[in-house]
């Protein structure tokens, strides 16, 4: 097992673009002063999450939302600001043409557009220097016989093909699943079966993404984790929490026992080693708490979550599991999960030259204030919703 300040220096965040913008539900996305502007002022906000907690190196990006005329410019800007940028999130869910689907759609036409979509992504890979492209598709229907569920797969299959043929050597997908929303009856990729089947379908750079609310209520989804590194093919996570559905609450807000059973597998299944390669992605909205601060808090928990599954005793483990002392084996994980890492987590930051409490830091450092007054006018990001 990965010794505890290795684990924690391994486990690095990558942060969205887009939950330091005005994101929310359909009923309302509450609008927030300091709100960046556009994806430069989004990246300096990323930037202030990984320097109050030294783990959170990397922005993924999201097109349209983050379009730009100079993606070099932008790499540039983020590497000034001591981060990088992330994986590119395609967006095919958003145009009224994508109402029946888009690589999925059953006019060919609407299928080209979405496709020549996924390609520009990976131009935009190639100016960034991103490894993933990250791809959703809120493709599906709402009633039985509105489409044909086979064909609408190889359509599907038609396109990500294509997508794969077109990504260079260090590059891949990562094959986001979601069990329902948009659509009701049928969504084309609703569980990591069929995300994962594709990706053996397409070849080794193609992988799957799990999304923690993605799943139905109960779910075990560290089962998932477990079976997906075993097939090396857990690309990365979409990390989140949730009470009832697609709820995009802080990770580990919602479920903290949750995030370490999942982050006790990625440990025990090699999934924090480097040359596993797992990207660990926040998804989430801060629609009604301060955003920034609601970054740097989800990286904390997610440090949290690992720092106690580091702790795991695995000789104890190993030990009752073989004998099949059920208790012992339990009190193993319970053990860990039951001790309090705070002040570990505290060292290992002061250790790195950080404020042992990252929040305490970031509200002492004056930067929501500066952002209140320099941010005003021009428009304030959104997810277009
Ligand atoms: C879809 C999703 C996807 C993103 C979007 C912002 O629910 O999880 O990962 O593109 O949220
Ligand atoms: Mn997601």
């Amino acid at each position: 097992m990965t010794d505890f300040t290795t684990g924690l220096d391994r486990l690095a965040i990558e942060t969205p673009s887009w939950a330091y913008g005005n994101s929310g539900t359909r009923f309302k996305v509450f609008a927030q002063h300091g709100v960046p502007r556009d994806p430069f002022e989004k990246v300096a906000d990323a930037a202030q999450v990984n320097a109050f907690t030294g783990a959170a190196p990397t922005v993924a990006l999201h097109i349209p939302w983050d379009r730009v005329e100079d993606y070099g410019k932008l790499a540039a800007h983020a590497r000034d600001l001591g981060v990088t940028l992330g994986a590119i999130n395609a967006n095919v869910f958003q145009d009224d043409d994508y109402m029946l689907g888009s690589v999925t759609n059953p006019d060919p036409r609407v299928r080209r557009k979405a496709t020549d979509h996924l390609l520009e992504c990976v131009d935009i890979m190639d100016a960034t220097g991103s490894r993933d492209l990250k791809l959703w598709f809120s493709d599906g229907t709402n009633y039985p016989g509105q489409d044909d569920i086979r064909t609408r797969q190889d359509r599907l299959a038609e396109a990500l093909s294509e997508v794969y043929a077109r990504l260079g050597d260090d590059q891949r997908i990562l094959l986001e699943y979601k069990l329902f929303e948009p659509a009701f009856y049928t969504m084309d990729v609703p569980d990591w079966g069929t995300s994962f089947l594709h990706c053996v379908a397409l070849g080794p750079k193609a992988t799957v993404c799990v999304d923690t609310g993605h799943h139905a209520p109960g779910t075990n989804i560290e089962f998932i984790v477990a079976m997906l590194l075993r097939a090396g093919r857990l690309g990365a996570f979409d990390f989140n929490s949730r009470f009832y559905a697609d709820d995009d609450l802080m990770v580990g807000a919602a479920d903290p026992f949750q995030l370490f059973r999942i982050m006790y597998e990625v440990i025990r299944g090699g999934g924090l080693e480097p040359a596993t390669g797992v990207a660990f992605m926040l998804d989430q909205c801060h629609n009604i708490e301060p955003k920034i601060q609601g970054q740097i808090r989800s990286v904390m928990n997610a440090q949290e979550a690992t720092a106690k599954a580091l702790l795991v005793d695995a000789d104890a483990l190993a030990a009752a599991q073989s004998t099949g002392d059920v208790l012992a084996a339990n009190a193993a994980l319970m053990d860990a999960y039951n001790t309090d890492v705070r002040p570990m987590i505290a060292d290992w930051r002061t250790a790195k030259g950080l404020d042992g409490d990252p929040i305490a830091a970031y509200k002492a450092s004056g930067y929501f204030e500066k952002i209140v007054a320099e941010r005003v006018g021009g428009t304030q990001a959104g997810w277009g919703a």
